[in-house]
């Protein structure tokens, strides 16, 4: 809207001809439905605060599966219940964007509870907007979490008990129990005495996830006269007579005003760094350990993005070596992350894991082509070995592998792991032994600097000692092979 000019949101695609038919005029939404309305308050604001050209919008499972049909927007469609999952790892990837994350009750309440939980747990800086229409529209109008007691849908037909379905999920109220989100409101949609009030709110949570404030949810009470079996009259008027009694309107959070916003790039990654509340400095576990950080290696810029498999047998230690080159990564300024990787079974089976050191920031911790490959057992070497990047480094156990590795186009790097770990006088060493091995041949951490920090990565004090010395020889045993 600019002025006093009535038109359509440049935020909308002014005709919608990536919906199927003949007709790319209208929607998709049944007569009376909420979602239209709620979009075009979001497509308005987006507009008007000219983010448009920044905005993703993420339409997971449900009616509103198609809301890449009608906004002019970046779009990014998310598995059932993993909006929230989807925008935090866009949002963080994307710091400068803005993501808005649009649920059903049964996408957002149901099948993605815990995901919006913890999503607005973190903090997280996008949008949700979540429409209650109390039942799952799309597949024909089964309970949702938000259901009300007594009402009937094709899976409670003789209506919702608490004994037997638990009590409605009032969303709004259960994510204000949370510390960290900044703004949350319930709001109606679907009569225009309502609308403004819904209108200020959908800007509200806009404006504080552009100012870097944090987790903002607009909870939209809204018709849904198909799932409900009503004409849209009826259904509009049951929003207002029946639902908003159990779903009380209003804010249940508004932090906006206490909390630091974040620029992007400064001091920020898409999240809103969390300001103590009172609450949580009060139960703060005092601590006067302080951390240590070392400077970043300068190892060559191959290891400037290394991608580590390590596998072998349970027990092998596979799982703590790649713990261990997480946590040295972190003391040495890396962006880190370990993804394990268990077998059935506690001992014997097999066992991997991923791990990336790198310069800049991660996006997914998952290894399908690792730079570095870490066979710890001969069955890990046989299913890895030709998954490693050309150029990229092997480093197996020759103590348990005989074959050597085929591949000509890597550096390949036997390490007698076990063997120098048994010299020393416990095999479990064998991992430690790899990773000075590792360390001797890439310099992707500072030996030193691991050894003065073992105790980081080996709790128990009687075992520190060994696993240093492990570090040491498995580092001397590779620095004088060439290659
Ligand atoms: C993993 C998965 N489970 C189930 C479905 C089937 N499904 C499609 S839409 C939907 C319900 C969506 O309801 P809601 O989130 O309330 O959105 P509404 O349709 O009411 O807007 C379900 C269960 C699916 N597509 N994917
Ligand atoms: S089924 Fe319900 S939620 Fe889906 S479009 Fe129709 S009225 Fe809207």
């Amino acid at each position: 809207m600019s002025g006093n000019i009535l038109e359509k949101p440049q935020s909308f695609y002014s005709e919608y001809t990536r919906k199927p038919g003949a007709d790319t005029l209208t929607t998709h939404y049944c007569p009376g439905c909420g979602h239209g309305v709620l979009h075009k308050l979001i497509a308005e604001a987006l507009d008007d605060f000219g983010v448009r050209e920044k905005a993703i919008f993420v339409s997971p499972v449900g009616c509103s599966v198609f809301g890449y049909y009608y906004f002019h927007t970046g779009n990014v469609q998310a598995a059932h219940g993993r909006a929230s999952a989807v925008a935090t790892a866009l949002k963080r990837a994307n710091p400068d964007s803005i993501v808005i994350s649009y649920q059903g009750d049964g996408d957002l309440a149901g099948i993605g509870g815990n995901n919006i939980l913890q999503a607005a747990n973190r903090g997280e800086n996008f949008t949700t907007f979540f429409v209650n229409n109390a039942i799952y529209g799309m597949t024909g109008g089964q309970m949702a979490p938000t259901t009300l007691i007594g009402q009937t849908t094709t899976t409670t037909p003789r209506g919702r008990t608490h004994e037997n379905e638990g009590y409605p999920l009032r969303v709004a109220e259960l994510l204000a129990t949370l510390e960290a989100p900044v703004y949350l409101e319930r709001v109606l949609i679907g009569d225009p005495k309502y609308t403004m009030k819904a209108r200020k709110a959908v800007r509200k949570a806009i404006k504080a996830q552009i100012e870097g404030k944090g987790f903002s949810m607009v909870e939209a009470l809204s018709a849904c006269p198909l799932g409900w079996k009503m004409d849209p009259v009826d259904a509009k008027n049951w929003v207002q007579d029946v639902l908003v009694k159990y779903f009380p309107l209003g804010v249940t959070r508004d932090n906006i005003s206490e909390v630091e916003g974040y620029v992007p790039g400064e001091n920020g990654n898409g999240r809103k760094p969390l300001s103590d509340r009172e609450l949580v400095k009060k139960i703060d576990i005092p601590s006067d350990e302080t951390t240590t950080t070392y400077p970043l290696p300068e190892a060559e810029d191959r290891y400037k993005h290394s991608e580590i498999k390590i596998a072998g047998f349970g027990g092998q230690g596979v799982l703590s070596l790649g713990v261990g080159l997480s946590q040295m990564g972190m003391l040495q300024q890396y962006h880190v992350s370990w993804l394990p990787s268990y077998g059935p079974e506690m001992r014997g089976g097999t066992a991997h894991c991923h791990v990336k050191l790198s310069h800049n920031p991660i996006g997914a911790p998952l290894i399908e082509k690792p730079t570095i490959l870490v066979p710890m057992n001969k069955p890990s070497l046989y299913k890895f070995e030709d998954s490693v990047v050309e150029g990229g480094d092997i480093f197996y156990n020759s103590s348990l592998i005989d074959t050597p590795p085929k591949r000509s186009d890597v550096n390949v790097y036997p390490v007698d792991a076990t063997e120098i770990a048994d010299g020393l006088g416990n095999t479990k060493a064998a991992n430690m032994v790899m990773l000075g091995a590792i360390i001797a041949k890439t310099g992707l951490l500072d030996k030193e600097a691991v050894i003065t920090e073992m105790k980081q990565i080996i709790k128990k004090e009687k075992y520190v000692e060994l696993n240093q010395n492990a570090v040491q020889a498995g580092f001397d045993a590779l620095q004088s092979v060439s290659g």
